[in-house]
């Protein structure tokens, strides 16, 4: 509270009792003069309106009091802000030039950080590969095992007519391992309704969903040494598999793109019941390039891309529908396990070389007699 300011409310007090006794006279102040009575009764009138008008302007003095108080009060904060900054000023001046020097230094350790950083990504960026020994370029995945690799993960492998090589994912654990993983659905971020180029070269990320490509799947299967193992899920925690004792893509051709990434595929045995074994001798059908044999573009039809003859009896590059679904045979369909209108939770097509491989069925070509080119 400022000490100038006068404090009035004693004052206030004292003309209220004042004023009081001055009503409690009138009242008790008995006259016959009617001329007299007529006058008290008027200044009783006035003393009241007087100490009505004394009342307010007492609240008022005492309302503009607090707000005096709450001014000085932040009045005070202000001045102790004020007095704090000026001193960080004047600390802050000497001290600038420390500053400055200690971020530098910063600077280049962070710069330094980066660079190791960089280093360390790069090596990250090829997963596993760091642990392949210069010169060691396996053909794929089962050679990796042999080599020791038992991890699951990425890879780099150089396939003989491949030498510039590309990654995979490797499945070392599944049934003995070595497996080189062909195609994968299992959450449905990836569109799989693409066109022949994308399926002739692959797309989607090795780690998740993605198909690896018919020209790369050919340079893995195409002389006929292969297996195929196909990993399937629905969503109420079955599994299942199939596994092919035969299974080549594009066998014997010299030109596999204009072939048509023929299908070779024999032997079936596991769990899942066999879904493919009708695909054999069928070229790829994409939704742009049509060589299924039905009158329609099977892949167009099935919203898929898949070794169609008229049409399917498995859909597993079928649109991703989450189980049961209205439409027909158009989702990720195995039929022989859950029918043609039940899109799987996940798919995993696999290969490795075939080591003690069962003898090749007559439908197919012999290896010393090369498919002929289609012109
Ligand atoms: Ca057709």
């Amino acid at each position: 509270m400022d000490p100038n300011c006068p404090d009035y409310s004693n004052d206030f007090l004292r003309w209220e009792e004042v004023q009081n006794s001055l009503l409690s006279l009138l009242r008790n102040h008995n006259t016959d003069n009617w001329q007299e009575r007529g006058l008290v009764q008027k200044l009783g009138e006035e003393l009241k309106l007087l100490a009505g008008h004394a009342h307010s302007m007492r609240v008022e003095a005492e309302t503009l009091k607090r707000g005096q108080n709450a001014l000085m009060e932040r009045i005070n904060i202000l001045q102790s802000e004020q007095s704090r900054i000026s001193q960080l000023l004047s600390e802050s001046q000497g001290g600038v030039s420390k500053v400055v020097r200690s971020v530098a230094d910063s600077l280049h350790g962070l710069q330094r950080e980066t660079e190791s950083l960089r280093t360390m990504k790069t090596e990250l960026q090829k997963p596993n590969d760091f642990r392949q020994t210069k010169g060691f370029r396996p053909q794929d995945c089962s050679e990796l095992l042999d080599a020791g690799f038992t991890e699951d993960g990425v890879y780099s492998i150089f396939p003989t007519h491949e030498p510039r090589g590309f990654s995979v994912y490797c499945d070392m654990t599944t049934d003995g391992g070595g497996w080189t993983v062909i195609q994968r659905r299992s959450d449905g971020s990836v569109n799989f309704f693409r066109g022949w180029t994308a399926y002739r070269d692959g797309f989607g990320q090795v780690t998740g969903e993605h198909w690896l490509g018919l020209q790369r799947m050919f340079y893995l299967t195409g002389f006929g040494h292969s297996e195929l193992r196909i990993d399937i899920a629905d969503f109420e925690n079955g599994t299942a598999y199939a596994s092919y004792g035969l299974f080549a893509v594009g066998l014997d051709s010299v030109n596999p793109d204009e072939d048509g990434y023929v299908l070779t595929v024999d032997h079936y045995s596991g769990t899942a019941g066999d879904s493919l074994l009708k695909h054999s001798g069928m070229q790829f059908t994409t939704k742009d390039r049509d060589q299924d044999q039905s009158e329609n573009n099977c892949a167009a039809y099935y919203q898929g891309a898949w070794w169609y003859r008229n049409c399917h009896t498995s859909n597993l590059n079928g649109q991703y529908l989450r189980g049961g679904h209205a439409s027909y045979a158009d989702g990720v369909e195995w039929s022989s396990w859950t029918g043609w209108q039940y899109s799987l939770r996940s798919s995993e097509m696999k290969v490795r070389p075939n080591k003690s491989p069962a003898p090749r069925s007559s439908a197919s070509h012999s290896d010393s007699e090369p498919r002929p080119v289609l012109n």
